[in-house]
Order: structure tokens, then sequence, then C-alpha cells
């Protein structure tokens, strides 16, 4: 199928540079993970701010040691390096209030674009972006690496699972990938900025209006692969998804399941 790849131009690092107030975006060509790099940059003591992006992700990481898949040139694969200055108890705020920038910056860019809990992009029932959050331990205290993956312009034939989604495939054309990266920037730096001065309440609104699980029933899966079923009614402020099953009400953290999943109808993710 390679004969019918669309073209897909470099990122623009000029104007990258010029991107919102107070990120330093570095273009490489290639990495195995923009994650992995950061990290190490800033166990170097590099400050808050930098953001590399890779045009080519060679070795990309999901969560729980699962894997992300992107063709060269096109997707976005990025991470932020964050040195957040709220209490720790707030941290598990920060992939969800990167996932709903993210969705934000979609929607704005015109695609009508939802939440899986906790930070699962999606386009229709199709998984479009996915966000990995890791924290690291650096000289001048923890920080966190904020990372993102975006099928741009990935053909059906490339994408690695059926439940995966591009932009190109749901909206006809693919964005220029460095408008589409100013906006998520841009979007990210209103959204951080907003959560550190005012705390989580708004995001808790906002991060709750986009996001598609509430009101479905779902499969709750644990690690040990025990699971059960239950109708998910909401987020609570921790950020957890509030689970009515057979034992009553139950709160799951981001980081106690293996993955959530629509008990009937949708595909899994
Ligand atoms: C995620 O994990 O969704 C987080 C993905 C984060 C990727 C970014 S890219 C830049 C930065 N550097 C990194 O090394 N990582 C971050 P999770 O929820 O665990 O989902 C992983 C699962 O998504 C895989 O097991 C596949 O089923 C599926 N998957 C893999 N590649 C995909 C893709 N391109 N599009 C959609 N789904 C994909």
């Amino acid at each position: 199928m390679t004969g019918d790849l669309p073209p897909r131009p470099s990122l623009d690092s000029g104007r990258l540079a010029a991107g919102p107030p107070g990120l330093r975006v570095e273009v490489v060509q290639e990495a195995p993970s923009t994650n992995a790099l950061v990290a190490e940059r800033a166990r170097a003591g590099a400050g808050e701010g930098l953001v590399v992006v890779a045009e080519h992700q060679t070795a990309g990481r999901g969560r729980l040691d699962r894997t992300w898949e992107t063709p060269d040139r096109a997707a976005l694969t990025l991470s932020v390096l964050l040195r957040p200055r709220v209490a720790p108890t707030e941290w598990p705020w920060l992939p969800l209030m990167t996932g709903y920038a993210v969705s934000r910056a979609l929607r704005e860019a015109g695609v009508e674009a939802g939440l899986k809990w906790p930070n699962d992009v999606l386009v229709g029932e199709g998984k479009v972006g996915g966000i990995l959050v890791e924290r690291v331990e650096t000289p001048s205290g923890p920080a966190a690496v904020v990372g993102m993956g975006i099928n741009v312009s990935t053909t059906r034939e490339e994408l690695p699972v059926e439940a995966a989604t591009s932009l190109a495939i749901e909206a006809g054309a693919a964005p220029d990938r460095t408008d589409l990266l100013l906006w998520i920037l841009g979007a990210l730096r209103e959204e951080y900025d907003a959560w550190q001065a005012g705390g989580t309440a708004a995001l808790h609104a906002a991060y709750q209006r986009s996001c598609v699980t509430v009101g479905r029933d779902v499969r709750v899966t644990l690690p040990g692969g025990r699971s059960f079923t239950g109708r998910a009614t909401g987020i609570d402020a921790d950020g957890r998804l509030a689970v009515d099953g057979p034992e009553g009400r139950v709160a799951v953290g981001a980081g106690d399941v293996v993955h959530v999943r629509a008990a009937t109808g949708s595909p899994d993710q």
C-alpha cells in the first residue's frame, strides 16, 4: 500500500520555536521514545517547558509496558517536561488534564473529539490519541514527563489495532502537524496554568463533560485478571471513575486498573 501514502511534510521547527510562552520545542528526526528522552534530560537538570517532538518514534511506550506504534511523520509523538507546583496528591489530574487539553484543541480545530477515561482521545469510537505521564525523580525534585501520541495521516492499514483511528480517516484530510502541535501546546499551556492557579474544580467539570465513558456500561479489568461490570456514573474529585457495580459504587483510579472497556457495543481499546 506504500504507493497510496499521503504526502507527509516535515514539522516546521521555525514556527514551533515561536510557540506558546514558556515552552521550548525541539524537533528530533528519530527517537526510541520521546518520554525516555525527556526523562533523561529532566534527570540531567532540564527545566520546565522542554518539549521534544520526534518525526519518527521507533519504540513508543504506552501504559503498563504496552507499546505505541506510529509511522514516520504520520503522527505527532512528543513529550513535555513539567515541574508542577501543586501538591503531590493533585498529580493524578495531570494525565486527565493533558487528555482534556488535546481533546479541546481537536474540537477547536473542528474535530469532534471525546475522552475515554482516563485519557484516551477518541474520535467517534476510535482511539486517535494516547497519553503517557511518567513521574521522574530529578536533582531539583520530582518532575512529570507528559507524553502524547496523536495519529494524524496514518492510514487504516498502518494502524496497529482495530480500535485505532487517525484524523485523516475521521476528517477526510489530515491537518498540518505543525498547526496541530501549536494548538495542542496552546491548550496545554492554558489548562496547566489554570489548574495550577485555580485548582481542579473547573478542570473536573470540563473533563467530565468531555468524557464519553460516563453514563456507559463498562467492564473494569484489574491487575491479576479479575474484572467486574457496572455503570460508570461520574468522575470523583480525585479523577477516579465511579462505577456502580454488583457490590455497590466503586471508585477506580487510573493506576489501579489494567483497562476499562465498554461492556457492550463499541470495540475494545
Ligand atoms: C497510551 O497507552 O495510550 C499512551 C500512549 C502514549 C504515546 C506517547 S508518544 C510520545 C510519548 N513517548 C512515548 O514513548 N509514549 C508517549 P495505553 O493506554 O497503554 O494504550 C496502548 C495501546 O494502544 C496498545 O496496547 C495498542 O492496543 C494501542 N495502540 C498502539 N499504538 C496505537 C496508535 N498509534 N493508535 C491507537 N492505538 C494504539
